[in-house]
């Protein structure tokens, strides 16, 4: 690796964090996709030597869980979100060199060998240690199975990591008050002899790496405070099945921790991509394998784009890991802010999510998303996603600015001179151009994939200005050569933009470059492209963007209101920011509720039985339903979200029960009174289990 500015002698490797095959993916999960590929693609247009790999991510507890919950093996069920993940990515335009996954033959064998390498190298022990264990259901609870508090901060947190609070890894053994995910009941800790890579053999050595890190600001400084103070080793195994096998005598019955795993993927997938290709054209080795000191590892750019959630495992235990085996380490780590929709967290469990087939089944180009994504905020800070936004970043940039630009220009070209002009490009539009193009060579060098996104509009707003400001239409007649000389250098800047857009819109680039009659492909050129005369003719053109209306958007709101609400109604309320691979550990049964509440608390409910008097469904909602409930005092409407559990016509003249006095809703624009209640995710009605009258209070 060097530190030299992009584009380096040495081939580049950029990866995406590994999903982990558990579960649909919404668009929160794609901002680290489509951001690789933009920053690869990029790479590619700036001249360096670039693969882009990834794979998914398919051991861990909370997978093991939810196939077990499926009555399937592990393999089949993560194998089937490895499908669906490969065939969603270039969905998204998303375009992998290679996408493996951490369970194939090339993962395991380069996971055992360099664990055998860190072993050989002394980084490896052996110590007892308490590991949770579930006394009912007489197993181990190893990372999601058990939660508990944080030691450090005292927040609730999971076996493996303090998601609520601190984000810190926590170990096994470290979280208080443990409680079994799989029955809820108190869990107990039992002495297990574990592997442990001892971290701290490598304090030096990172230190000085996380100086020489690249990459966004929040993924070099946080770790220093972890790399500063006293580094813990780490428990690599886990008492499991599913997973790498520990290699080597004495630890048949464990599996590897599945961190250990997961990154390495980033150079098994390399290795895939290199053997399919041949080392002659992307040599793996030369990127992955250290070719420099002990000191000063060497070999090509390794460039990781995570989420921010888990800095700690990429700059901590993975650069010591590939220390330990003599591998080259990373440049530069990239790590992102989360995705928000519509300005609160996704919560897959309210189902308050778009999901990546939804946007697709909206019809909208892939492309549009991209671009909402990537420039809606600095790479390091939240973003939000909602269909408002999209809306607001298509019609003002990609229809307003981009495609008005270029539709006009290249339309006045074709209608005129049944193409490009015959004029030179002026210095004012060529020196213009020039500065677009090291504005992506800065965003490239500065890790800024927003700083992508925002490049071609900036040109594109110039292109506006200049024909606005020169009205060639005017000039026709009076000037032809100036009217010329003026389309000649809208069809350059217009072709400049192909080449500029095609890392975050590579698409809609490729659509640009086809109407002006490029015969290459814009993918395939460097930056300097920008630069070249367009062909003498191309054809009329089409307009690149559409307008989003706001009736689609309003569909498209009330769609996920409408599917918030219904999901609300019928699910109890659980810890389900999202993010949480491991919320669907406890999906069958939370555990209990620490926090009790007072009677008093419990007497302010008012919660009566009721009588169904009428239930029908509301026009335009799939799961709402609205019903009359005769709660003795009074007729109350509400609404729920049961549309699809129960007979509607079947539900008249039944007994429920209704928190009477919760504060009024209103629901897909009917307003509902009061909740009825219900178990689980079938809308169980709670009825009485004698005659009480309507009214009567439950107490
Ligand atoms: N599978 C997903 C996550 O924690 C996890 C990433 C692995 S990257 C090597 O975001
Ligand atoms: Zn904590």
């Amino acid at each position: 690796m060097s530190h030299d500015d992009f584009p380096t002698d040495e081939p580049a490797v950029v990866t995406c964090g590994l999903p982990y095959a558990n579960g649909d993916l919404h668009v929160g999960h794609l901002r680290t996709y489509v951001s690789g590929d933009a920053l690869s693609r990029a790479l590619e247009k700036v001249g360096q030597q670039t693969a882009f790999v990834c794979g998914s991510d398919m051991h861990g507890t909370p997978i093991a869980v939810n196939a077990d919950k499926q009555g399937v093996s592990p393999e089949e069920f993560a194998l089937s979100y490895h499908e669906q993940y490969e065939a969603t990515f270039p969905k998204f335009n998303v375009a992998f060199d290679n996408y493996g996954h951490t369970d194939d033959e090339t993962n395991t064998e380069l996971t055992q060998d360099i664990v055998r390498k860190l072993d050989e190298g002394g980084h490896i022990y052996e110590k007892e240690i308490k590991v949770a264990w579930d006394p009912e259901a007489d197993t181990p609870l190893p990372d999601r199975y058990v939660e508990g508090t944080c030691p450090y901060c005292g927040e609730r947190a999971r076996g493996d990591e303090c998601d609520e609070g601190c984000g810190r890894h926590l170990e096994p053994g470290e979280v208080e008050d443990p409680v079994s995910a799989i029955t809820g009941n108190p869990a107990e800790y039992r002495d297990r002899t574990h592997k442990f890579f001892r971290v701290s053999d490598f304090q030096a050595y990172l230190q000085d790496f996380i100086d020489r890190l690249e990459g966004t600001a929040n993924a070099r400084n946080q770790p220093r405070e972890w790399i500063e103070g006293e580094l813990q080793d780490w428990c690599i195994t886990r008492d499991m099945d599913w997973g790498i096998d520990y290699p080597g005598e004495g630890a048949e019955d464990l599996v590897l921790y599945v961190w250990v795993d997961a990154p390495i993927e980033y150079a098994a997938s390399t290795k895939q991509y290199s053997e399919r290709v041949g080392a002659d054209e992307y040599d793996w080795e030369r990127v992955w394998k250290n070719h420099g000191t002990a000191d000063e590892p060497d070999g090509g750019e390794i460039v990781h784009i995570i989420g921010q959630d888990i800095i700690q495992h990429h700059t901590v235990f993975w650069p010591a890991m590939l220390r330990g085996a003599d591998f080259n380490e990373p440049r530069a780590v990239m790590a992102c802010g989360f995705v928000n929709l519509a300005g609160e967290a996704f919560s897959t469990s309210r189902n308050r999510a778009v999901w990546a087939d939804d946007y697709l089944d909206a019809g909208f180009d892939p492309d549009l998303f991209r671009y909402q994504i990537i420039t809606g905020s600095e790479f390091t800070a939240d973003v939000n996603f909602s269909w408002d936004a999209l809306q607001e970043r298509v019609n003002n940039d990609l229809v307003g600015t981009l495609g008005n630009f270029v539709y006009r220009s290249l339309l006045f070209a074709e209608r005129n001179y049944d193409g490009t002009p015959d004029a030179d490009v002026s210095e004012e539009v060529d020196a213009e151009i020039k500065s677009a193009i090291d504005a992506v060579n800065d965003a490239v060098n500065d890790y800024s994939v927003r700083g992508l996104g925002q490049a071609p509009i900036e040109l594109a707003k110039f292109g506006n200005e200049y024909i606005q400001h020169n009205e060639p239409w005017k000039l026709t007649d009076d000037e032809p050569e100036r009217a010329a000389q003026v389309i000649r250098d809208c069809v350059q800047l217009a072709k400049a933009c192909a080449v500029l857009m095609e890392p975050v819109l590579p698409g809609k680039a490729e659509a640009l470059w086809t109407q002006l009659g490029e015969p290459s492909n814009v993918h395939e050129v460097g930056l300097d492209a920008a630069l070249d005369a367009p062909p003498a003719t191309f054809g009329e053109p089409d307009e690149l963007f559409e307008r989003i209306e706001d009736d689609r958007v309003a569909e498209l709101n009330a769609q996920l209101e409408e599917r918030v609400a219904a999901a609300t109604g019928d699910e109890s309320e659980s810890d389900d920011s999202d993010e949480d691979d491991g919320a669907a550990v406890t999906d069958d049964l939370e555990p209990l509720t620490e926090d009790r509440i007072s009677f008093d608390d419990f007497q302010s409910l008012d919660i009566r039985v009721g009588e169904i008097l009428s239930a029908e469904g509301i026009d335009g909602a799939d799961k709402l339903a609205k019903l009359e409930v005769d709660i003795g005092v009074e007729t109350r409407q509400i609404v729920a979200g049961i549309k699809q559990l129960h007979d509607l016509e079947d539900l008249v003249g039944k007994r429920i029960v209704v928190v009477a006095n919760l504060e009024k809703a209103e629901l897909f624009g009917v307003e509902s009174n009061g909740m009825l209640l219900a178990a689980g995710e079938a809308a169980d009605l709670l009825t009485t289990y004698d005659d009480a009258v309507p009214g009567t209070k439950v107490q």
